[in-house]
């Protein structure tokens, strides 16, 4: 009997969010899916006479999420503007996020049960143990493409994909968005944390990481140069996705030609070139020859980034956008790396369910990715300019 309490107890729980999402009919199938770093996610078809329909079923990590009521206000108005100006698209190709009875897109579970959510909650840590659940639509004969499959082609149309979601949030009022995660890609402030963490060192693996603490001191200023320019109004803030990873970008399976992007749950205010250089940080490399689990920047899949990005974006970009393009991508993939050394050092709470060392890997996988991107920055501006 042991054995199967979890399966049997996650089936009925499937089940009972889809009745509070009033979706007709029984669970036929369902499986975990194991992508992303943050959240838990199922698949499950479900049928209803003879349909068969599919959804994605996710429990919202609260932990990184905070105020996860605030996420799903953002992202219910941001698929709204998309979709009232994108090209009409059959409907069961655009996500959409499925309600409950009281017109809400997302369940909140206390003891198995659903209840009304306390909407004064910013800080998920006084609720007491709730999950937090919501449903949506499971994207037909979709594909994505993770980094090792990247080729030019399909980096040219991620980049058009990511450039007109930007461009069709350029006219969103951003006041109407909650900050999902504060100071998300604040990279100064992350760097602060990270020295004060790598002071404290709880958990005594300062030891292990001495060059990679003195390489990220030593670009500590670079780190932090773009933020000041958001202070300054060098640059602007816009609407932007901020986990803009290749993989977030769905195609047809068919036709290569992309359909949606995904996972909106950092979508905030924020700078273009942090859009731009987390595509570029997560698709545009590959393995760095002779240094095990070292990364290099690939010029020819920036270029094709790059091209397609831009090919929807340069008309809105200012010029001091537009320059600070490859430094964003310098900057992110720091940024990254100080965020999964961070991790490390305070015991990988943020980062989960890797196997030991594997936020130390990651994070010095993304420092040598980042040294490449700092010898080649002029040709990256060389492609931009
Ligand atoms: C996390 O879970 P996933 O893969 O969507 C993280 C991103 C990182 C990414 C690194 C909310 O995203 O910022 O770039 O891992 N998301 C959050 O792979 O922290
Ligand atoms: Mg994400």
């Amino acid at each position: 009997m042991a054995q199967s309490v979890y399966a049997e107890d996650i089936a009925a729980k499937l089940q009972y969010l889809c009745r509070q999402f009033r979706i007709p009919g029984e669970i036929v199938r369902y499986r975990r899916i194991s992508n992303g770093h943050i959240n838990e996610t199922y698949y499950a078809a479900v049928r209803a006479g003879n349909e068969e329909k599919a959804y994605l079923i996710q429990r919202v990590n609260t932990y990184v999420f905070r105020n996860p009521v605030g996420v799903m206000h953002n992202i219910e108005l941001i698929t709204k503007h998309i979709m009232d100006k994108e090209r009409p698209l059959e409907r069961r190709r655009r996500l959409h996020f499925h309600h409950t009875a009281d017109g809400n897109n997302y369940v909140i579970l206390k003891n198995g049960e659903a209840v009304l959510p306390e909407h004064t909650v910013t800080d998920w840590a006084q609720m007491g143990g709730a999950e937090f659940w919501r449903l949506c639509n499971f994207i037909e004969s979709a594909v994505s493409f993770e980094r090792a499959e990247g080729n030019a082609e399909v980096l040219t149309k991620a980049g058009m994909a990511f450039g007109r979601f930007n461009r069709l949030l350029g006219d969103f009022d951003a006041g109407q968005l909650v900050e999902p995660i504060p100071h998300f890609h604040d990279t100064a402030y992350r760097l602060k944390r990270f020295f004060a963490a790598a002071e404290r060192d709880e958990f005594n693996r300062v030891k292990e990481v001495l060059p990679e603490i003195a390489l990220i001191r030593e670009h500590a200023a670079f780190g932090s140069s773009l933020g000041a320019k958001i202070r300054t109004g060098e640059l602007p803030l816009r609407v932007t996705h901020n986990d803009t990873k290749t993989n977030n970008v769905l195609f047809d399976r068919d036709t290569r030609e992309p359909l949606v992007i995904i996972d909106l749950d950092t979508c905030m205010p924020g700078l273009i070139c942090h859009d731009f250089g987390d595509s570029v940080r997560f698709a545009a490399c590959a393995k760095a020859e002779g240094r095990s689990g070292g990364l290099r920047l690939d010029l020819p899949l920036f270029h094709a980034y790059a091209d397609g990005y831009l090919s929807e974006m340069r008309g809105l970009l200012t010029d001091a956008e537009i320059r600070s393009l490859p430094e964003g991508a310098a900057v992110i993939t720091l940024e990254l790396a100080v965020r999964y050394l961070g991790d490390y050092l305070t015991g990988d709470k943020y980062f989960r369910g890797g196997r030991p060392g594997q936020n130390l890997d990651r994070a010095r996988a993304q420092l040598s990715l980042f040294e490449d991107m700092m010898k080649h920055m002029e040709d990256m501006h060389a492609v931009c300019e």
